[in-house]
């Protein structure tokens, strides 16, 4: 595996130099000083560059080019934004960048109702309780519109939860779920989410999936002619929230997604930490049915209860078995090397890591601290070198 990093740029507070200590030697990096629809201009994308190479990394993946929230819903201007998103990836491409990751999440990306749930060894994680948000949707959005699946049992134990909180503690709550975390490009108030979601009444699964490969079939022939890897990351939490529709949470979206656009541009981010949160996700066949698209790794751990809860777990605990996975990761790359293909060197990032030690008195972007993935990639670094070396003695 090619071991990469994610910074937000010069401002993150985690800097290259850090980067280059954690050992990391590539660099999972995006434009977010670029207004989400317009084109990434050839110069911006230089310079950005320039400021990797110049401490001595590589800019391996750009993670994300976001797609307008228009081109999701087919409306307005989304033809020039489609355009917009074309003309990015030949930019992108012309100054040798190849791999693109991108989601295709209604309104919200990542979604979490706790950016510091206490460990019992003192570091913080991220979390998402089902109650808390329940009580979020019904008694602070007080959503209006699309049809709740929540039962009686839990509407009721969400407005107990709801009469637990605080106004400092409502307010904490409604911050964290809608004021978008890192990477997610937008963020809302109150009134403007229940705005960008009322654009999704007329739009169920079926409408956002037609959706997703009528932008596919427009952007993946660019991607492919200009030797780019488009891969798309899984919906987190994999699964619908707020009635929205969300269309790449399971094996059964991706062969939907693969089936229509069979070219291999068209490929995956395979995120364990966000496919595992499903206890019918099988991580492994997924990995190994698709392995041939997979284009870039998030490796991270969760680890859910009976209700759906779950947090960000230790990247080795949890329910996602990493050993499993990266031994398949390590197969795939060995098939790719023997029939010549030369991406046989898969780009991972350890997705995501607590909040511990120096971590916990910084300012430190959600999930994305410095100490907690560097504790995260130096156990997936070893796993993999165990991996390897006790197969070389065989
Ligand atoms: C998140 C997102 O799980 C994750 O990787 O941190 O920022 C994710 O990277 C984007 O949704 C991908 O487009
Ligand atoms: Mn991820």
């Amino acid at each position: 595996m090619e071991q990469t990093w994610r910074w937000f740029g010069p401002k993150d507070p985690v800097s290259l130099l850090d980067i280059k200590q954690a050992g990391a030697t590539g660099i999972v990096s995006a434009l977010h000083a670029i207004p989400n629809g317009k084109v990434w201009p050839l110069d911006d994308i230089k310079k950005h560059k320039a400021l990797i190479e110049e401490a001595g990394l590589e800019w391996s993946v750009v993670e994300s080019i976001p797609v307008h929230e228009a081109i999701k819903t087919r409306s307005g201007d989304f033809q020039s934004y489609i355009e917009n998103y074309k003309t990015s990836i030949t930019n992108l491409a012309k100054c040798g960048i190849s791999t693109i990751c991108y989601n295709f999440m209604p309104v919200l990306d990542w979604t979490r109702t706790s950016l510091d749930h206490e460990l019992e060894d003192g570091s913080k994680a991220l979390r998402f309780d089902r109650t808390a948000f329940a009580a979020f949707e019904l008694y602070i959005l007080k959503r209006q519109g699309p049809i709740f699946t929540y039962t009686e049992a839990e509407t009721e134990a969400a407005l107990a939860y709801y009469n637990r909180l605080s106004e400092k503690e409502k307010n904490k709550l409604t911050h964290t779920i809608i004021a978008g975390l890192p990477g997610a490009e937008e963020g809302y108030s109150l009134e403007q989410f229940q705005a960008v979601l009322d654009t999704y009444q007329t739009i169920d699964a079926a409408q956002l999936k037609a959706n997703l490969v009528d932008f596919l079939k427009e952007v993946i022939p660019i991607a492919e002619q200009n030797k780019v890897l488009m891969c798309i990351h899984p919906d987190d939490p994999p699964m619908s929230i707020l009635g929205l529709p969300r269309v790449v949470s399971t094996e059964k979206d991706f062969d939907y997604i693969f089936n229509e656009i069979p070219n291999r541009a068209n490929g995956i981010t395979f995120c364990t930490g966000s496919l595992g949160v499903r206890k019918d996700n099988a991580l492994l066949n997924i990995f190994k049915r698709f392995a041939d698209r997979v284009h870039f790794l998030h490796l991270r751990n969760t680890l859910r209860d009976e209700e759906g809860n779950f947090y960000e777990a230790n990247h080795l605990e949890g329910n996602v078995d990493m050993f499993a996975i990266i031994s398949a990761v390590v197969d795939e790359e060995e098939r790719r090397s023997l029939s010549g293909r030369t991406d046989n060197k898969i780009p991972m990032r350890p997705d995501h890591g607590h909040q511990m030690l120096d971590d916990l008195s910084k300012n430190t972007n959600p999930g994305y601290s410095g100490i907690g993935r560097l504790r995260g990639l130096a156990e997936l670094r070893g796993l993999e070198l165990g991996i390897r070396r006790s197969r070389a003695k065989n």
